[in-house]
C-alpha cells in the first residue's frame, strides 16, 4: 500500500475546493433558473476526490451515482463539459466519449453497480490491467442491484471496488431506517468479500483504503466493499428542505468535521496552503465552470439528439424515430 504524498494531498485539496466552489455556484444558477436540479457535494469531497486520486485514469473505470461529477476532474476537463450539458438537459450530457473511463451520471438508484461489475469482469476476460470503482449511496444499498452485483462480483472474483458513500441520509431517510445491519461494510460478508469501513472525511484514509482495494483486485484477489462514513452537509438537492428533518445539532457537529477544513489545516501547518491558495483555487473553479457552461449553452441541439448514444449504431426502429423527429423539427422551423 502506498499512502498519498504531501504533494498528492495538495492536489486532492485543490480538487476538493474546486468541487465545493462549483457546486455552490451551480446551486445559485439553479435558483436563477439557468440549470436543472443540483445535488450539492458539500461533505462528500474527501471521499470522492481521494478515491479517484488512488486510481489510474488510463486503465481504471469510474461508475458514479449523481453527486460525484464535480469531484472527478482528475479524469479530465471533459467531465465538467459533459456535466454542464447534463445540467442544461442536453442529451449529449449523458455521453462521455472514449478514452474517458467515466460512465454518465446515474439517477436510477443502484443501477451503476452491476454496470461496474460487468465492466470489471469484461476487463478480466480481455486481460486488461484495470479496475472499476463504483460510487453508490447508503440509500442505493437497499436496491436489489446492490445485492445482485455484489454477489456476482464475489463469484466472478471481479476487479471491482464497491464504494458505499454513507452520508447518513437518503433524502430524508436516516441510516437507522435504511438498514438493521451493524454497518454497510458488514454486508460484504454475504458476498464472501472483504468489507472495510473508513472515515470518509479523512482524505488520506480513503486514498489508502481504495489503493489497497485496487491492489487486491489487480493481484487477482477480487472485489472489496469500502464504506466511507461522512455527513451530508447540504440539502439532498435543490428540490429539498433539509431543515425539516436534519437535527441542527447533528449538522453543527458534522460541520466541525468538514473534510475541507480538516485537510486545509493539515496542509497549512505544513506550509503547503494559505488564504491566497484558497482564493486562487476558488477563482479558477468559477472561471472553469462559467466557461464550460457557456460552451454547453452554445452546443447545437438537433431534434433527434435524444436518440444519440443509445447504441453504437442505430437499430431500424431508431432510424425510423430519427427520421420522424427530424421531420417534426423541420415542420417547427417553418
Ligand atoms: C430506483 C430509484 N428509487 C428511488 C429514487 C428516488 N431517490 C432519488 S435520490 C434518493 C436517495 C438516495 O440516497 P443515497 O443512495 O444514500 O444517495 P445520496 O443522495 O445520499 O448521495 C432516492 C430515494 C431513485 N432515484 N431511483
Ligand atoms: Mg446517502
Amino acid at each position: 500500500m502506498t499512502s498519498p504524498s504531501n504533494a498528492q494531498l495538495r492536489e486532492i485539496l485543490v480538487d476538493m475546493v474546486m468541487a465545493r466552489t462549483q457546486s455552490g455556484r451551480l446551486w445559485n444558477l439553479q435558483r436563477q433558473g439557468q440549470v436543472g436540479t443540483v445535488a450539492p457535494i458539500d461533505g462528500h469531497e474527501a471521499t470522492i476526490v481521494a478515491a479517484v486520486h488512488a486510481l489510474e485514469t488510463e486503465h481504471d473505470w469510474v461508475a458514479p451515482q449523481y453527486r460525484e461529477p464535480l469531484a472527478l476532474r482528475r479524469y479530465g476537463p471533459e467531465i465538467l463539459e459533459r456535466f454542464m450539458l447534463y445540467s442544461l438537459g442536453h442529451p449529449a450530457g449523458g455521453h462521455i466519449p472514449e478514452p474517458i473511463r467515466v460512465l454518465p451520471n446515474q439517477i436510477s438508484l443502484g443501477t451503476q453497480i452491476p454496470h461496474a461489475v460487468g465492466i470489471a469482469w469484461g476487463m478480466t476476460l480481455r486481460s486488461e490491467p484495470g479496475v472499476a470503482l463504483v460510487f453508490f449511496g447508503d440509500g442505493s444499498s437497499s436496491e436489489g442491484d446492490f445485492y445482485e452485483a455484489g454477489n456476482l462480483a464475489g463469484v466472478l472474483n471481479a476487479p471491482v471496488v464497491m464504494l458505499c458513500v454513507n452520508n447518513q441520509w437518503a433524502i430524508s431517510t436516516p441510516v437507522h431506517q435504511q438498514t438493521a445491519a451493524e454497518s454497510f461494510a458488514a454486508k460484504a460478508a454475504g458476498f464472501g468479500i472483504p468489507g472495510i469501513k473508513v472515515d470518509g472525511n479523512d482524505a488520506a484514509a480513503v486514498y489508502d483504503a481504495v489503493d489497497e482495494a485496487r491492489s487486491r483486485a489487480l493481484a487477482g484477489k477480487g472485489p472489496t466493499l469500502v464504506e466511507a462514513v461522512i455527513y451530508r452537509l447540504g440539502a439532498h438537492t435543490t428540490a429539498d428542505d433539509p431543515t425539516r428533518y436534519v437535527p441542527p445539532e447533528d449538522l453543527e457537529a458534522a460541520r466541525r468535521n468538514d473534510p475541507i477544513l480538516r485537510l486545509r489545516s493539515q496542509l497549512e501547518e505544513l506550509g503547503l496552503w494559505d488564504d491566497d491558495a484558497q482564493a486562487a483555487t476558488e477563482a479558477e473553479a468559477m472561471d472553469l465552470l462559467d466557461k464550460a457552461l457557456d460552451a454547453a449553452k452554445a452546443m447545437p441541439l438537433s431534434p433527434d439528439a435524444v436518440l444519440d448514444h443509445c447504441f453504437s449504431a442505430d437499430t431500424q426502429r431508431l432510424e425510423r424515430q430519427r427520421a420522424d423527429l427530424l421531420e417534426a423539427g423541420q415542420r417547427e422551423d417553418r
